[in-house]
């Protein structure tokens, strides 16, 4: 296939003819296409993702619908965000070597790209869900926001390039507005394509939905959300966009990247491991989940420990951009000074990141599109309990984040709610 043919999705049953003829596809999983098996795996919310294996390996071809999957055609969605997803790789793939999966071919026209082949990685949140404990997740993911958040930011880059590069993902619009509706609005109003376990919840909704401090809260962060345009962020960071084994971890999904403040991507990410905590109750018919509970709160210290240890040693050995310059702090022999900056610097993030996470986890619930931690648990009261107990503990932390100083006081109060009775 080459980049001059019109759109049209591939199926399974024309991926073979259609990309029969790739050099990149051919030489990674052999030439004949006649023995090609191909599957459709795409179980998220907007594209086609196939598996093809052929004699000598296999590959992922991601290609993007002109709408949202998950919705149909009545919601439009521009193909252009396979071309974002393919540039955040490439930026990822630099500033954090080894955490994304290799990219093998990208054709604008067909917003498709052809991609390694992960096995036998599988989608984190399926592992969680299990009630896998991988040992290194924490590490892997602390690592890739670190560097990732740092590299893309006034802190390192050249500012010309940033700038061009700012720019560039400025027209992400549509995945933006994506977010900027489904994340930050549309659960606190009788949205349309809202849902939630009902009746159970309608009263804890009807509460969240009148609680003032929390819609002002949900929009000073959406606000945060798209002006601050500190870094080159991957947009969509939850435990579904993560593949594992239990020794390797990698990034996938960044079709929502755009420059954003750095809080945004730990604030989803965390927001997950403590959803998948409040969730592990409603997985418990096979064996007791207060280890993986225990793991779960583990990972979250661990990821942010990880992300400001990276963020610190960056901070001290790359900080080359116009922000916070040597010039101004080391070169005047003042130490403490860029020391007490990167204090500054974390706290904000800190600060920022519990307002994320609180708001993630409201819109899971409340919004569209939920996550299957909560909705693989058939017994629809004891869902509802284990996404009141998330909903509490989402509006505590996006409301009082200014009043929060550690990981462990979130850890506490997770643990808390989740003892409580009464909900
Ligand atoms: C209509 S898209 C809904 C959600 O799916 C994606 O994975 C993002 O999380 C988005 O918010
Ligand atoms: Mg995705």
């Amino acid at each position: 296939m080459t980049g001059k043919l019109p759109f049209e999705a591939l199926s399974v049953e024309t991926l073979a003819t259609r990309l029969g003829t790739n050099e990149a596809l051919c030489s990674k999983i052999g030439k004949d296409a006649s023995a090609w098996k191909v599957r459709e795996v795409g179980d998220g919310n907007l594209n086609l993702v196939f598996i093809v294996e052929g004699a000598s390996g296999g590959a992922i071809v991601k290609q993007a619908l002109p709408y949202v999957r998950l919705v149909g055609d009545s919601w439009p969605l521009p193909l252009k965000r396979s071309f974002f997803e393919y540039h955040a790789l490439t930026r990822q793939a630099a500033r954090a070597p080894g955490s994304v999966p290799a990219i093998y071919y990208f054709d604008e026209v067909q917003a498709l790209i052809i991609m390694e082949y992960l096995s036998p990685h599988i989608i984190l949140r399926r592992a969680l869900i299990e009630g896998r404990q991988l040992p290194n997740i924490a590490r892997d993911i602390g690592l890739f926001m670190a560097r990732t958040l740092f590299r893309g930011s006034d802190l390192s880059m050249v500012t010309k390039e940033r700038k061009a590069d700012l720019a560039l993902f400025a027209d992400n619009v549509e995945l933006c507005d994506i977010t900027e509706n489904l994340v930050f609005s549309d659960p606190y109003f009788d949205a349309k394509m809202n849902r939630h376990t009902s009746p159970q919840l309608d009263g804890l909704v009807a509460e969240l939905r009148a609680d003032r401090d929390l819609k002002v809260e949900a929009q000073r962060l959406k606000h945060l959300f798209t002006a601050n345009a500190e870094t080159l962020l991957h947009g969509d960071l939850h435990s579904g966009s993560i593949m594992v084994t239990d020794q390797e971890t990698r990034m996938i999904d960044p079709e929502f990247a755009f420059y954003g403040p750095m809080a945004f991507d730990i604030g989803m990410l965390l927001a997950n491991f403590w959803m998948s905590f409040f969730s592990q109750r409603g997985h418990e018919q096979k064996g007791k989940r207060d280890a993986m509970r225990a793991y779960l709160l583990d990972v979250v210290v661990e990821t942010w420990a990880v992300f400001r240890a990276e963020f610190s040693h960056l901070w001290r050995t790359e900080r080359t951009g116009m922000l916070y310059q040597r010039s101004l702090f080391e070169d005047q022999g003042d130490i403490l000074a860029a020391e007490q900056a990167l204090d500054d610097v974390l706290h904000q993030i800190w600060t920022d990141l519990l307002g994320f996470a609180g708001i993630e986890v409201h819109r899971r619930i409340l919004g569209l599109a939920h996550n299957a931690d909560f909705e693989t648990i058939a017994d629809e009261d004891l869902r509802a309990s284990c996404e009141a107990k998330a909903l509490k503990f989402g509006r505590h932390i996006a409301v009082n984040r200014r009043q929060i100083h550690s990981i462990d006081e979130v850890n506490n109060l997770a643990a808390l709610i989740e003892q409580e009775n009464s909900i």
